[in-house]
């Protein structure tokens, strides 16, 4: 059976996980749940009633589902996937830029990434993405300054898997958060 990972029908916290699983080619379930009407879009009936059935230590979404491995917590989620897919560098000391860059790019501070982006994929490249196409759907010209952080979100588009997955009709393009959120598109 194909794993399943289960989150809202947005992209949010589950968006660098779909894309590294597009990028590996793993055939998963990507199960949605509805989020509640307006005006808070925070009514969780769709899910509320799933959420301590499935086996969860502790239950929550994004989760992800692998036969008898059940995963809560979007990074632990990306991180088993990354070593699975060898996406944590070879040695020591790439496994520590590959942390750190992690990291850097969850605090939305973005310094010293060129060492992953340019040389091959890695675990960071799947939440940076994301995170440089929310801010040019929320600004297109805010990488006009930093050439490095537009050729990497130009080449990740163009790696072949993320380009067929993005072309395919299970790629969730919106909303990007959460229905009502500060900030969505
Ligand atoms: N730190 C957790 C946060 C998870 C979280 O806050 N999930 C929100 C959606 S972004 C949710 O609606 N969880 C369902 C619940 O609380 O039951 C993670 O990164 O996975």
């Amino acid at each position: 059976m194909a794993p399943v990972l289960g989150y809202w029908k947005i992209r949010a916290l589950a968006q660098p996980i779909r894309l590294l699983l597009a990028y590996t080619e793993t055939e998963f379930e990507d199960r949605t749940y509805t989020t509640g009407p307006a005006p808070d879009f925070h009514e969780k009936s769709d899910w509320l009633p799933v959420k301590y059935t499935l086996g969860l230590k502790i239950p929550n979404l994004p989760y992800y589902i692998d036969g008898d491995i059940k995963i809560t917590q979007t990074n632990a989620i990306l991180y088993y996937l990354a070593r699975k897919h060898n996406l944590c560098g070879q040695t020591e000391e790439e496994r520590i830029e590959v942390d750190v860059l992690f990291n850097q790019v969850f605090d939305m501070r973005m310094a010293n990434w060129e060492f992953i982006s340019e040389k091959f994929v890695t675990l960071p490249d799947f939440p940076l993405y994301e995170l440089l196409d929310i801010y040019l759907k929320l600004d297109p010209d805010c990488l006009k300054e930093t050439h490095n952080l537009q050729e990497l979100h130009r080449r990740f588009e163009e790696l072949p898997t993320i380009k067929k997955y993005m072309a395919s009709p299970k790629f969730i393009k919106s909303p990007l958060n959460w229905p009502g959120a500060k900030w969505s598109a």
